[in-house]
């Protein structure tokens, strides 16, 4: 990463240097004397030299700021660390669990326009643990052959989207932070969760209990790692150094 920035030249310097040197008579203050009026000549010879070597030398220069300004995103982003891991369940990876940094600063959710999927297919929510940020709209698809209902009892969202046709499907926005119990009025069985984040730092492990969250601030955090049947347990971690990735792995039975 550091050797590709150094080889990356910015070509606009050459561009004002190409024109100093290729026009040398207009750059150079010394032509004043072969002009009678040495007093004007040394205007239009300010002149040049500003037109000619400043003003491109600051356009190169506004240029080449607007070149980099991606690298310096990604370096800012570098500042901070990752921290990542397993989660697993008696030994068992497992992807019902939602990993939080707890204490992150709230993100400006009312622009939020993200969507998210929670599936009812072989009489079933799928993923039976969905996290979003808060201002997602969450579409409940219906890909069974029998018709679904989707509601919930949960405080932070209280809503039903009554019957609905197999491939029909009902949406809902959350833009509450909380943990929402989903379930389905036809089958008993049926039942999920849905967890809202007013930040982004967070992740649901994959299959393989894997999860990751990139550019958490450096200093002492909480790592949160929500389970419907196991609560809220957390962990302490200090991300020490910029570029840090820091592994957690955490068992939920016993917490670390
Ligand atoms: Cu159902």
């Amino acid at each position: 990463m550091g050797s590709s920035k150094k080889n990356n030249k910015c070509p606009y310097r050459l561009v004002a240097q190409d024109v100093a040197i290729s026009d040398p008579k207009r750059s150079q203050s010394g032509n004043r004397g072969s002009n009678p009026r040495g007093e004007a000549n040394f205007d239009v010879g300010f002149l040049a030299i500003v037109m000619h070597v400043v003003y491109p030398l600051l356009l190169g220069l506004i240029l080449c700021a607007s070149m980099f300004s991606p690298l310096l995103v990604v370096a800012g982003e570098l500042a901070n660390g990752i921290v990542k891991g397993v989660i697993t369940l008696r030994g068992r990876p497992t992807s019902d669990a939602v990993v939080s940094v707890g204490g992150m600063p709230q993100a400006d959710v009312k622009s939020q326009i993200a969507r998210a999927v929670m599936d009812q297919r072989d009489v079933k929510f799928i993923p039976r643990v969905l996290a979003i940020l808060a201002g997602t709209t969450v579409d409940f698809p219906n890909n069974d052959k029998t018709f679904h209902n989707a509601f919930s009892p949960s405080e932070s969202k209280r809503f039903d989207l009554g019957l609905y046709a197999p491939q029909k499907s009902r949406s809902v926005r959350f833009e509450n932070p909380g943990v929402l119990r989903i379930l389905c009025n036809v089958h008993p069985n049926m039942e999920a969760f849905i967890v809202v984040k007013d930040h982004p730092y967070f992740a649901v492990p994959d299959g393989r209990g894997n999860y990751r969250i990139n550019n958490v601030s450096l200093g002492k955090h909480q790592l949160e790692v929500w389970h419907p049947e196991h609560g809220m347990k957390t962990a302490s971690f200090n991300l020490a150094y910029a570029g840090e990735v820091l592994g957690i792995d955490f068992e939920l039975r016993t917490g670390r």
